[in-house]
């Protein structure tokens, strides 16, 4: 199955069923992502892998923030570095820059940037670096089971 597919397939599995928008020009970042939405850099999701104390976690970010790992740290309890590559991919079955906000390869505890929930709608990866979906922050948080909790850098 490819990684689209593996992605719808985990929405579906938590009751979305996202429409998929592709820009052959790429969504790989957040600002490429926002620039082929027409939307605010704040909108997009970043979906980033870190581990603390070793294991693989989520920060679903404001496309307009930075994660301070300090905070990120005292929130989640432990020693927070930042996964490579290899270890994204392993922990969600994704590669970097398609990473979507949940259906992952492993489940991944997650939080959320509150940054994000004061829009309407926002917008995420879909499996791919071209690939992006619509949702409302509330399913955002209750898709991928996500904590809220304020973790940018100032
Ligand atoms: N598709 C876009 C918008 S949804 C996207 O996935 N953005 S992202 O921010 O979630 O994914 C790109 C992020 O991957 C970058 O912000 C950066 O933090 C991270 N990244 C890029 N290269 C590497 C790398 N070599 N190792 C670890 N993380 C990386």
């Amino acid at each position: 199955m490819g990684a689209r597919e593996r992605f719808l397939a985990g929405a579906e599995a938590v009751g979305l069923t996202p429409e998929i928008l592709r820009f052959p020009e790429g969504t790989r970042t957040a600002e490429e992502a926002a620039a082929a939405v027409g939307c605010e850099l704040g909108q997009i999701v970043k979906s980033l892998v870190f581990l603390c104390d070793g294991r693989p976690v989520l920060a679903l970010t404001s496309g307009a923030n930075r994660v301070d790992t300090k905070r990120l740290g005292t929130v989640l309890g432990g020693r927070i570095t930042r996964a490579d590559a290899d270890g994204v991919r392993e922990a969600t079955g994704y590669a970097i820059g398609g990473t979507p906000p949940f259906g992952h390869a492993q489940p991944l505890r997650a939080v959320v940037d509150p940054a994000l929930l004061s829009y309407d709608v926002v917008w995420a990866a879909a499996g791919t670096p071209d690939t992006v979906f619509e949702l409302t922050p509330g399913e955002l948080v209750q898709a991928s089971g996500a904590e809220i909790a304020d973790f940018a850098a100032a």
